[in-house]
């Protein structure tokens, strides 16, 4: 078997790789152990020009290379902060009005790829099969070809692929769509997002799908495959049970003083429907008077891209909601929403879902979101809380025991939210045992080893980047 080389935008540490780091370090990790191998990308620094040429910087962890490189203020700009997260992320999660383009930033976006994958090209070997992750290194794959590399390359999408009348909003979306066909194996999160895919190849880009799901595209052949991430719910079952009887939890149940909790944990993102979340919660308070002073909602989200313009905005807006609710509805000894703008340690989070009655989760569109799964996982079987899931989160597909909403219909919101609260203990215990099964059987090593065993039994193609059309 062939070494197995990882590409990401941002390379986990080796103390990442097995602390509470976010279980996706983990799933790869276990991976690369097991095979051997590199774990390619950038380090999350910014340097000057000389050192980003210097690197990659080479940590090595048994039989795996931690490879890193930092980029020079200009690539950051252009490459991160520009294409890949003022417009690939909103228009890949319909937000075209949110999204800006910059050929430029194009242009950067492009030769920050070409030259990540000159950076890799020296640590290859002839049969490592390669491994490239998410929205920002699409072209990777293409930049390998161009040297030359026949390697099988697979690439997952970790964010929804749009339907291609929004994908059209980006220009270039041609030459998009051209560097995913240099791989082998294309992942998506759900059958949605393949549908997508397989739609814009046969409208707009004159290929071609076969019923065995072969796709052939600008001169190349590919497979495209679902595999939804997922976690390992036992493991979060377990630290979320040694957690609870530390001094947080102590004390937020005290602080508590019996109202019920609605827990919500997100990126500071506008994707995640925190608003349209707020606002359903104020409905709740709104339409059942009962519940004031008596449930409160538990927002934690960290900031993240707060250099991105969008992303102050999102951040203002739910510090104008949170204050608007807040002082409509609290008491002296009262706050309905308090609302966190800061990072928590993974398994104390767990904890915190263990001990709530609701876990609250609303994305106007998702890759798959992991909080939602992690929410389950997390629950004491003996005394379930319930998910509140948006149909927009790709783990609906598979969580049929949660109770499933649209982000956009407060009142539907609240409404499930005081099912939940006045559900029987028989049935949360019904629903989690649904959510929990499902869980176990497609779990992170499920999503990992069922992609690497299909991208390794692709044939090898020897051509480079296609001829196009
Ligand atoms: C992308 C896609 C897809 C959050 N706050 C804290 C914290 N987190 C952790 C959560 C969870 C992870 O971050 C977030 O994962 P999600 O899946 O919910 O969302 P994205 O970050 O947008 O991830 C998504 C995912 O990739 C994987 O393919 O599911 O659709 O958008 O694990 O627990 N962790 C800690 N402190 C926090 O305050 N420690």
């Amino acid at each position: 078997m062939g070494r197995l080389i990882v590409v990401s935008n941002r390379v986990a540490t080796p103390t990442e790789t097995k602390g509470s780091a976010g279980g996706l370090a983990v799933g790869v990790f276990g991976a690369l152990k097991d095979a051997g191998g590199v774990w390619f990308g950038w380090s999350g620094d910014v340097v000057s020009e000389t050192v980003a040429n210097a690197g990659p910087t080479l940590e090595q962890d048994g039989a795996v290379t931690f490879a890193t490189v930092g980029l020079t203020r200009k690539d950051y700009d252009q490459y991160y902060r520009g294409f890949s997260n003022a417009t690939l992320w909103p228009v890949f999660h319909y937000r075209n009005d949110l999204a800006r383009y910059e050929r430029e930033e194009y242009a950067g976006y492009r030769r920050v790829n070409a030259w990540l994958a000159h950076k890799l090209i020296r640590l290859l070997e002839p049969d490592d099969v390669i491994w490239i992750h998410d929205y920002h290194l699409i072209p990777f794959a293409e930049a390998l070809r161009n040297e030359g590399i026949t390697n099988r390359i697979g690439f997952f999408l970790h964010i929804p692929f749009p339907a291609p009348q929004i994908l059209l909003n980006i220009p270039p979306h041609e030459e998009l769509v051209k560097s995913l066909s240099c791989y082998d194996l294309l992942g998506f999160q759900t059958a949605t997002d393949q549908l997508a895919f397989h739609d814009y190849v046969t409208r707009h880009a004159r290929g071609t799908v076969s019923a065995d799901g072969l796709v052939e595209a600008f001169g190349r052949k590919l497979r495209t495959g679902v595999y939804r991430i997922g976690v390992f719910p036992d493991e979060i079952a377990e630290q979320a049970k040694r957690y609870e009887s530390r001094q947080h939890v102590l004390e937020l149940k005290q602080s508590l003083e019996g109202r019920k909790l609605i827990m919500s944990v997100d990126r500071l993102d506008y994707s995640k429907g925190l608003v349209e979340r707020f606002r359903a919660f104020e409905q709740l308070l709104e339409r059942s008077p009962e519940w004031r002073g008596n449930v409160t909602l538990v927002q934690i989200a960290p900031p993240t891209r707060s250099d991105v313009a969008t992303y102050q905005k999102i951040r203002q807006d739910l510090e104008y909601e949170a204050g608007r609710i807040n002082g409509r509805y609290s008491g002296l000894d009262y706050t309905p929403i308090r609302y966190l703008n800061q990072q928590y340690d993974r398994w104390k989070l767990m904890s915190l879902f263990r001990e709530s009655q609701i876990g609250f989760v609303t994305p106007l569109h998702d890759g798959m979101n992991l909080v939602a799964k992690e929410y389950v996982a997390a629950q004491n079987p003996d005394d379930p809380g319930v998910l509140v899931l948006s149909i927009f989160a790709g783990a609906a597909a598979e969580l049929s025991g949660a109770l499933l909403v649209n982000p956009h219909d407060a009142i539907g919101m609240c409404d499930a939210l005081q099912r939940a609260l006045q559900m029987p203990l028989d049935a949360r215990q019904r629903r989690h045992e649904i959510n929990m099964a499902a869980l176990r059987k497609n779990d992170l090593g499920v999503w990992r080893d069922s992609f690497l065993s299909d991208l390794r039994s692709v044939p090898v193609q020897q051509t480079g980047t296609g001829g196009g059309r």
